[in-house]
């Protein structure tokens, strides 16, 4: 605890963080809820959800369950449907709305040396065109983005050449930025490394963020929060966008290693926290800032929607955490120069414990205190192994 008393501590009412933390939006992803696997092995899980649809009845209850994940996105073409209008209508029936649009250029042979980077005008076209469909689908639905994440790279010092395949990555985002609708934005993903070993075309949020700056106020940068090398200090890129205005969302999962796509706030809270506390500091957790908090994640060896229903639930304890930080305190210690008090603003936060606030405020929204225990109680794995076993699924794992 540092110095100040209770008394002192300007930190928001209960009520004012539980006002806060009522309105946050947590999109889910659809490829959570399907099967998916390592490039070792898919482990077909019976309850898994088959197709665009089934995903979306997943996601619902995980909204129903934990009230803050009213949206789920859509990865095409795994959740590809004969009639768009016709999902987002079971989507609305279910309680959700359709999120981000993610297109999917990295699974066809023609993608061998890359998309929208690829040295042949030909495979370039078929990207963009796919490209171009998503932001069609975007308005189908009425998502309010297309998500972009390009495997695009090299695996040699040679194999093609850098700044050519960088002015290709930007004729084709010209070209689908032009398209947008008035409505809708585009998010720019970034990663480091994989499927592109040696070079990858968007690796980093300075490549992510000069795209973007040469697009337009609508083209923002997504941080997934797997895709930096080891010890990346990932809040102070997130202070930089957030100071830019340059910050379209967050991809959330964990990793130990590489981009492993586990639970958020699994691996390291703290980071978690960390992140938030930059998120909550700038005003960007309120619906109004227009940052997408979205989860990316692939529970491979895991029951799927716990898996996610954990997940929304470690969002919510790092934001209520990063709500609890002692603001005044904080700003008075840093500007004292006062170091250890500064920093035990942040520790404070993060070592209470905010599972009593967090389940009170469930009571007040009219839900089960505890997510999980409802979802166990539910019956709905059980049904869903029943009915979904067997057929064929659509997504990662075909
Ligand atoms: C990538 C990236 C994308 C996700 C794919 C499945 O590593 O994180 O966001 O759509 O994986
Ligand atoms: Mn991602
Ligand atoms: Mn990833």
């Amino acid at each position: 605890m540092g110095a100040t008393t209770t008394e002192e501590r300007l930190v928001p009412s209960t009520n004012e963080i539980k006002q806060a933390l009522r309105q946050q939006w947590i999109e889910t992803p659809s490829w959570a809820y399907g099967n998916t696997g390592t490039r070792f092995k898919v482990f077909r899980n019976p309850a898994a959800a088959r197709d665009a649809y089934e995903k979306i009845d997943d996601a619902a209850l995980v909204h129903q369950l934990t009230g803050v994940a009213p949206s789920v996105a859509l990865h095409i073409p795994w959740d590809r449907v004969a009639d768009y209008s016709d999902l987002a209508k079971h989507a609305a029936n279910v309680g959700l709305r359709i999120g981000a649009i993610n297109p999917n250029i990295f699974q066809e042979d023609d993608y061998r040396l890359g998309s929208v980077c690829h040295p042949d005008p030909r495979v370039r076209q078929k990207a963009t065109d796919h490209l171009l469909e998503c932001v069609e689908i975007a308005t189908l639905v009425g998502s309010p983005a297309i998500s972009l994440w390009f495997a695009d790279g090299t695996n040699y010092p040679g194999q093609d050449d850098i700044r050519a395949r960088q002015d290709r990555l930007a004729v084709a985002l010209n070209t689908v930025y032009t398209a947008l609708p008035p409505d809708t934005g585009m998010l720019l993903e970034y990663k480091l490394f994989e499927p592109g070993f040696y070079t990858m075309d968007v690796p980093d949020w300075g490549t992510s963020l000069s795209h973007c700056l040469a697009l337009g106020e609508r083209a923002n940068v997504l941080v997934d929060t797997g895709h930096h090398a080891p010890g990346t200090n990932i809040e102070f890129i997130v202070a930089s966008l957030l100071r830019l205005g340059r910050l379209g969302g967050f991809h959330f999962n964990s990793r130990f290693y590489a981009d492993d796509d586990l639970l958020v706030g699994a691996a390291d809270p703290y980071q978690l926290f960390r992140i938030l506390n930059e998120i909550v500091a700038a005003g960007a957790h309120l619906p109004g800032a227009s940052v997408a908090f979205m989860l990316d994640q692939c529970h491979n060896v895991e029951d799927k929607v716990p898996a996610e229903i954990r997940s929304v639930m470690n969002v919510q304890e790092a934001t209520a955490k990063a709500l609890l930080v002692d603001r005044a305190a904080l700003v008075k210690a840093q500007a004292d120069g006062d170091v250890l008090e500064a920093n035990a603003a942040l520790v404070d936060a993060f070592s209470t414990d905010v599972r009593p606030l967090l389940a009170e405020l469930r009571e007040d929204m009219g839900l089960d205190p505890d997510p999980l225990a409802a979802y166990a109680r539910s019956g709905h794995a059980e049904r869903a192994r029943a009915e979904r076993a067997g057929g064929s699924a659509q997504g990662w794992g075909n």
